[in-house]
């Protein structure tokens, strides 16, 4: 009988020492074992929210007090965060294939800057960042760490359901310093499109890649969720590292579960 996908080590660790170009894909699980939410797991949740709910121009528009607050939340639970095992496993091995001219890219879904922290380069952010705001009125983005990102969003944004205030005026939400207008968080929401330099630039590393890394990711949300299964398409190699299996994970050779901060480091150094 043939079993696909595999989940032998050795012939994993073939793959990887003879492939030139190499993408990572990840999502909200690569973050998991560093505390943080993903989003269609357990703690998807924000108050009554489903965390992909507030996600989405239509949100902000009808409330943006409430959505600046579910990302004020998200922005200040980074203080208490660091990246994991993972994170610095596919930073390490990015060094590593650099001094042997092999190349090594990371794309990620997830907004939260963690790869970056574990000294990942050149990360494509395909859905945003979260310390990152655009204004709504003039569209100049930029960085932005200020805890809080305005006085009125002090203390607020607590998950806890029970408390509900009222709504912060939105002259009180964030301000562009250029024009005055109401910013947002530079991230990309359902039915937005993403960045098209950020995505072109995604496509053609996908379609160069020899061997692709799915980590953490459950491959729902497009277009990120055509990448991989577009690698295997075209017969390259595909590893996927979940705690459970996907809808793709058939379409792929490796399939290796489990936490990604245990299975990632041994495999790939
Ligand atoms: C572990 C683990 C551990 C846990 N170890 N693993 C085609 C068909 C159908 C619909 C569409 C389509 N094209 C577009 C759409 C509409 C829409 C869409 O995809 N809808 C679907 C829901 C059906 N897409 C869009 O609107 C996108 N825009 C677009 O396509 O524009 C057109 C365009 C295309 C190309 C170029 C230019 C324009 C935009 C999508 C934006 C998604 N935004 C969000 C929010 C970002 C900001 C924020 O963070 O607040 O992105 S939603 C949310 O989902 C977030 C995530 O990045 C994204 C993906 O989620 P992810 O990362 O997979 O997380 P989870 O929670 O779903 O999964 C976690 C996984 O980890 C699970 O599998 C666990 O098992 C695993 N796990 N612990 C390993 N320790
Ligand atoms: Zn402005």
């Amino acid at each position: 009988t043939t079993t696909r996908p595999s989940s032998d080590s050795s012939a994993f660790k073939a793959q990887l020492a003879q492939a030139q170009n190499i993408v990572i894909l990840t999502g909200a699980g690569v973050s998991a074992e560093s505390g943080i939410p993903t989003f269609r797991g357990p703690g998807g949740l924000w108050r009554t929210y489903q965390a992909t709910d507030l996600a989405t121009p239509q949100a902000f528009q009808r409330d943006p007090s409430l959505v600046w607050e579910f990302y004020h939340y998200r922005r200040e639970l980074m203080a208490t965060k660091a990246p994991n095992p993972a994170h610095r496993a596919l930073a390490q091995f990015e060094t590593q294939c650099e001094g042997q001219g092999r190349s090594c890219r990371v794309i990620t879904q997830n907004i939260d800057g963690l790869h970056q922290a574990a000294g990942s380069q050149d990360v494509l952010e395909l859905h945003g960042a979260l310390f990152r705001v655009r204004c709504t009125a003039c569209g100049v983005e930029t960085a932005n760490h200020d805890s809080p990102i305005c006085p009125a969003l002090h203390g607020r944004g607590q998950p806890d359901a029970h408390r509900s205030e009222p709504p912060i005026p939105v002259a009180s939400l964030p301000r562009c310093v250029d024009c005055g207008g109401l910013l947002r968080p530079a991230v990309v929401w359902f039915g937005e499109n993403l960045n098209p330099e950020v995505f072109r630039r995604a496509h053609q590393a996908v379609d160069e890649c020899d061997l692709c890394l799915v980590v953490g990711t459950s491959a729902l949300v497009y277009p990120a969720a055509l990448f991989a299964p577009g690698v295997a398409a075209r017969g390259a190699e595909v590893a996927e590292f979940n705690i459970e299996p996907t809808a793709s994970t058939s379409d792929y050779g490796f399939y290796f579960e489990g936490p990604c901060g245990q299975t990632l480091p041994p495999l790939l150094l």
